[in-house]
């Protein structure tokens, strides 16, 4: 029955922890349904009719009601980042940054600070495929004693252009062709490249986006980037400037390409349920936010300008300082009214935090109010739930559409004497924020300045810092997106930007598309490039040191050995030896891994000890590529139906060659032997240099297995088996 509760909202508008946002939550329990009014509706399943086959009437005020919210449900996407996900956290600092900064949440280890963080990929609409190729953006917003502090940052730490009246250009080449509307959520096509081949700027950004990096195996998985250099400013007004980093405690891991591909058709919301079911299963993704700090004084000491966002501080300049922990641990309750409805700006700072003059940066500052005028219809939107902040709001703005405060009192200006003056302004000793007086003395021009001119060197840094494996995986993307380019020359004219990256990746990249080296690379006509063509030529004063190599640049580096959420499918049918199955499982739920037991069809399977054995999937509804490992457990006539089975047998070479671990137990041999690198190694086919023993597992004991197995599982793919002959899947 429903209660008797009062129905209706709360007026109460004051600002609450996001926790306890009760004048805008719903929980419909034991409630009546009623109008958007309050009024207790007693039929919704038929309209008000002149007789019951008679036509509908236009008194019908709940009908109308009902259809016309209906006809409104969508807001605009957001023109980019418009497909993401998002998931509610805490930030906890380990020790206070009073010397560099004195924004609160900064200096204070005691206090959690609530945050709310949404993902995202770039171009693809809302409904795109999370596998795409493409950066990730990562964004933070901390809800601080002292106001909302946005950290709208990306996974990849630099961007494709200098200044920010390229973007517009940038997304309408990457964003489907406009006569069109192809591809979704690709960057390979011709418009894309030829803008790209026209902004040698671009070159370090695309180095990025086509390695791994640009298809994580997971959002838990990625690094994050504030990619701007920011300034700290501390208690006594004196600033630094500070780059952020996001640090994934799980390391930083990638999928390979054709599985990337094959996943979007498979499950395009691998991402977003990855996240989701870590965060159920209590599994918490965590980061650890770095900081790199570079003092006033050595604002020219480096061989790149810290205002270019397409260059990074190589760690071995500017070591990372890990000074907090973000947690994530709650799953939004409504899709729309938070992940959709959240409004980022690179602009909500906190005083002790502050901009640069980086001209992307300065172009931002303007875009984001903006672009959520638009979308969320009016100047109000701070005031949805999911912005709101912590601490209360004062200030003279008033009304606009959707206003959800109820102002009180006759003043809303500034001297006023009727209000007593209120609000008051705070100084900056009372927490008031305040910008940097940064001296600027100079002519007001449209020009690049010329420390911004050298735009290979980093993005060779990048690729001479890459494993084998990463290197082989860049080649291989160039080619398939400048292969994916229809026209020549705009491949021809790509080749001749990686040539100044690198001889051999240019080589590489040009045999696969069947073209030339071009000798000398064409020169576009471009403002970020010199009169006289010579990028080199342009250097900032002061150059310390160059570094070569960056170990924190390569993803083999990364943090390896946790298995945790990494899922294990284990292929069984009836006949299954239940004893080694149930070891191996147990095995790895104590890694904190998610088996699942795959099986020809649904319900649960016999095993050959008559034991039920629950099946978690059917071969139909699943597929390798979600998943990080596969086990196949032995028992007579389990193998024997596994042996049988196409689509197991294909799951098998599909992981092989996807490098992923794959475990067997001894007497399973004979499902080996239908797979593709299986039957290789039976024959042992003398000149190949197939690896079996990479990552692959055969064991007659279970509990030797399931080590094995599990030190397997935790170095995430063996990349080198790709050097062999690939494994068709
Ligand atoms: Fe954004 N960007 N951006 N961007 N950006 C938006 O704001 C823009 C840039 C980033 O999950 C938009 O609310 C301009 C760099 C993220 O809601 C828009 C320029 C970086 C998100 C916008 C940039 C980012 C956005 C679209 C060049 C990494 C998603 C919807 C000057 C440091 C936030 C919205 C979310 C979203 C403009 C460049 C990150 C249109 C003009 C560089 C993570 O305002």
């Amino acid at each position: 029955m429903p209660s008797k509760k009062k129905s209706g909202a709360n007026a109460d508008t004051t600002n609450t922890k996001i926790d306890e946002l009760a004048p805008n939550t719903e929980n419909a329990a034991n409630e009546f349904m009623t109008t958007n009014t309050g009024v207790r509706i007693n039929d919704d399943q038929n309209s008000l009719k002149a007789g019951d086959r008679g036509p509908t009437l236009l008194e019908d005020f709940i009908l109308r009601e009902k259809i016309t919210h209906f006809d409104h449900e969508r807001i605009p996407e957001r023109i980019v980042h418009a497909r993401g996900n998002a998931a509610h956290g805490v930030f906890k600092l380990y020790e206070p940054m009073g010397k560099y900064t004195k924004a609160a949440f900064l200096n204070d280890t005691k206090t959690e600070t609530p945050v709310f963080v949404r993902f995202s990929t770039v171009a693809g609409s809302r409904g795109s495929s999370d596998l795409a190729r493409d950066v990730r953006g990562f964004a933070v917003k901390f809800y601080t004693q002292e106001g909302n502090f946005d950290l709208v940052g990306n996974n990849m730490p630099v961007f494709f252009i200098q200044d920010a009246v390229k973007f517009p250009d940038l997304i309408h080449a990457v964003k489907p062709e406009p006569h069109n509307e192809i591809p979704q959520a690709a960057s390979a096509h011709d418009t894309f490249w030829d803008f790209i081949s026209l902004m040698p700027e671009s070159t370090h950004m695309i180095m990025w986006a086509m390695s791994d990096r640009a298809i994580p195996r997971s959002l838990r998985m990625m690094e994050g980037f504030g990619v701007h250099t920011f300034r700290f400013i501390n208690e006594q007004g004196k600033a630094c400037f500070v780059k952020f980093h996001w640090k994934p405690l799980l390391g930083v891991h990638s999928v390979a390409w054709d599985e990337a591909q094959k996943i979007s058709g498979k499950d395009p919301d691998f991402h977003r349920r990855d996240l989701w079911e870590a965060i159920e299963s209590g599994a918490f993704p965590e980061w650890e936010l770095g900081v790199q700090i570079v003092p006033e004084k050595d604002e020219f000491k480096y061989d790149f300008d810290l205002l270019d966002p397409t260059k990074i501080i190589p760690e071995e300049l500017v070591p990372v300082q890990r000074i907090g922990k973000m947690t994530l641990n709650r799953n939004p309750d409504n899709f729309f009214a938070e992940t959709e409805q959240v409004a980022f700006h690179v602009g909500h700072v906190v005083p002790g935090i502050d901009f640069t003059n980086d001209p992307l940066l300065q172009g931002r500052l303007f875009s984001y109010t903006d672009t959520q005028l638009i979308r969320l219809g009016g100047p109000n939107f701070q005031e949805i739930p999911i912005n709101r902040p912590v601490v209360p709001v004062h200030n003279n703005q008033r009304d606009g559409h959707m206003r959800q405060t109820i102002n009180q009192g006759r003043t809303s200006y500034n001297p006023n004497s009727l209000g007593g003056g209120c609000p008051f302004q705070a100084k900056w000793a009372e927490g008031g924020f305040a910008s940097h007086t940064e001296r600027i003395d100079a002519r007001k021009v449209r020009e690049r300045s010329p420390s911004f001119f050298d735009h290979f060197s980093q993005a060779t840094l990048f690729y001479n810092s890459q494993s084998d494996a990463e290197k082989a995986h860049i080649v291989k993307a160039f080619s398939f997106e400048l292969g994916k380019v229809e026209t020549v020359a705009i491949r021809q004219r790509m080749l001749g930007i990686l040539t100044q990256v690198d001889k051999d990746l240019a080589v590489q990249v040009a045999y696969n598309l069947g073209l030339p080296v071009p000798k000398k690379p064409e020169q576009p006509i471009n403002h970020s490039i010199p009169a006289d063509g010579n990028p080199k030529k342009y250097q900032p004063i002061h150059v310390e040191s160059r570094v070569q190599q960056s170990g924190a640049l390569s993803m083999a580096n990364t943090i390896k050995g946790n298995i945790q959420t990494r899922k294990v499918a284990i292929l069984a049918a009836d006949g299954v030896d239940a004893a080694a199955l149930t070891t191996v499982k147990n095995a790895l739920l104590s890694k904190g891994a998610v088996p699942e037991v795959i099986a020809p069809r649904l319900g649960s399977i016999v095993a050959a000890d008559k034991t039920a054995i629950p099946v978690d999937r059917s071969l139909l509804t699943v597929a390798s590529v979600l998943y990080d490992a596969v086990y196949v457990p032995g028992g007579t006539n389990s193998v024997a139906t596994i042996a049988d089975e196409p689509d197991a047998v294909h799951f098998l070479n599909e992981a092989y060659r996807h490098c992923k671990a794959i475990a067997f137990d001894a007497s399973a041999t004979n499902v080996l032997d239908q797979t593709y690198f299986g039957k290789k190694v039976q024959k042992g086919m003398p000149g190949e240099d197939f690896k079996l023993d990479a990552g692959v597992v055969i064991q007659a004991n279970p509990k030797k297995l399931a080590e094995q197995f599990i030190t397997a599982i935790g170095q995430h793919r063996f990349w080198e088996r790709e050097q062999s002959k690939e494994v068709p899947a």
